[in-house]
């Protein structure tokens, strides 16, 4: 199978089984594991920040992120299609007690200017309403095609919300995938922010877990949080050492990742009644428009399915996700597949 459903598919290296099997542990509920320890100082000194702290999940490190930032009763804001809004099952409800306000962006591209979220913000609203107390922004923006804000637009972002006493928190699951794609360092996308999550899975290709990074003080409450949360793990230090080389060794290889995702949608664009704007896939995401095939994602993701190529359908749109254990051979067969499936079609064109 040629799983493109997601970079969350991807198998740990056997360098990185070997590591899991050699890590030293010790109990991290007590501060005791060695190889967590030093993957959180390596996290933290990646993004210049004061401390990091290991998460099992990307949601769990947003949910702790949202749950410090805000109050019960106090409203946070993002972008209509950020992951924490919709696929993290209302966490932000449910734990922290706060109303999540969708914006769109003006310019579709997933990233909120100043100027989409003022109008948004309840600074002292009347007693009647909830204030807004955190803005989240996420990069690369996942539905929103795996596009980027630069470092510049973050700045500009955190340095506003700042000025009206509001906390920032990047979603930063696929942050080395921004950061590769723009050029530039996650020190320079993160700097400004309150607080980072990335994941040491996905593309950077640990079996799992993710990091939290800010000052010492929100680390220290995310340390509480989690453990509240259940994710105080023992001798995690065996998933530790498996992210430790995602760390070190997982961002050099992501340019190849977004090399095959441009050549998918470059195929894609070719191919009749496919809407995608080619020049927005800039990393390794691909969302694509079926509306105009005369078939369903779901009925295009079975035919796939059936053809040996994994994906996910919603709505009228598909996405492909490039990742370490898909390769360019892999992805002229998905466009193979993809392209016997689209002619079959009698539809119109
Ligand atoms: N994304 C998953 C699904 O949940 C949709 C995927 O297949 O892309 N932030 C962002 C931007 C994400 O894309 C994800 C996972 C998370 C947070 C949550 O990470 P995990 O899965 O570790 O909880």
């Amino acid at each position: 199978m040629i799983d493109l459903r997601s970079d969350t598919v991807t198998r740990p290296s056997d360098k990185m089984r070997a590591a899991m099997a050699a890590a030293e542990v010790g109990d991290d509920v007590f501060g005791e594991d060695p190889t967590i320890n030093r993957l959180e100082a390596l996290a933290a000194a990646r993004f210049d920040r004061e401390a990091a702290i290991w998460v099992p999940s990307g949601s769990m490190g947003n949910t702790i992120a949202v749950k410090l930032h805000t109050e019960p009763g106090s409203e946070l804001i993002i972008e209509e299609r950020g992951h924490i809004l919709n696929f993290e099952l209302g966490a932000a409800a449910v734990v922290s007690g706060v109303t999540t306000r969708a914006v769109k962006s003006s310019d579709g591209t997933g990233h909120l200017s100043w100027d989409d979220i003022a109008p948004a913000i309840r600074k002292n609203p009347p007693y009647y309403q909830a204030a807004t107390r955190l803005i989240c922004i996420e990069n690369s923006h996942n539905f929103a095609g795996g596009s980027v804000m630069t470092p510049e637009h973050t700045r500009e972002l955190c340095e506003n919300a700042h000025r009206e006493g509001l906390p920032v928190h990047l979603d930063g699951a696929r942050i080395f995938n921004a950061a590769t794609a723009l050029g530039c360092d996650v020190r320079e996308l993160a700097a400004d922010c309150d607080s980072v999550m990335f994941c040491l899975s996905k593309g950077l290709g640990a079996p799992a877990g993710s990091m939290l990074v800010g000052s010492a003080e929100f680390i220290e409450g995310a340390r509480s949080w989690r453990k509240r949360l259940g994710g105080g793990m023992r001798q995690v230090g065996i998933l530790a050492a498996a992210g430790i080389i995602a760390l070190e060794e997982g961002p050099q290889r992501l340019a190849v990742d977004h090399r095959n995702a441009k050549n998918l949608a470059q195929a894609l664009a070719a191919m009749p009644n496919v809407g995608i704007d080619v020049e927005r896939v800039v990393t390794n995401i691909v969302i694509f428009d079926v509306s105009r095939t005369g078939m369903t994602a779901a009925e295009i993701v079975a035919n796939l399915k059936e053809k040996g190529v994994l994906a996910i359908g919603f709505g009228t749109q598909i996405r492909m996700v490039t990742h370490l254990n898909v390769s360019e051979t892999d992805i002229d067969e998905a466009i193979a597949a993809l392209g016997e499936i689209l002619d079959s079609t009698d539809f119109p064109l």
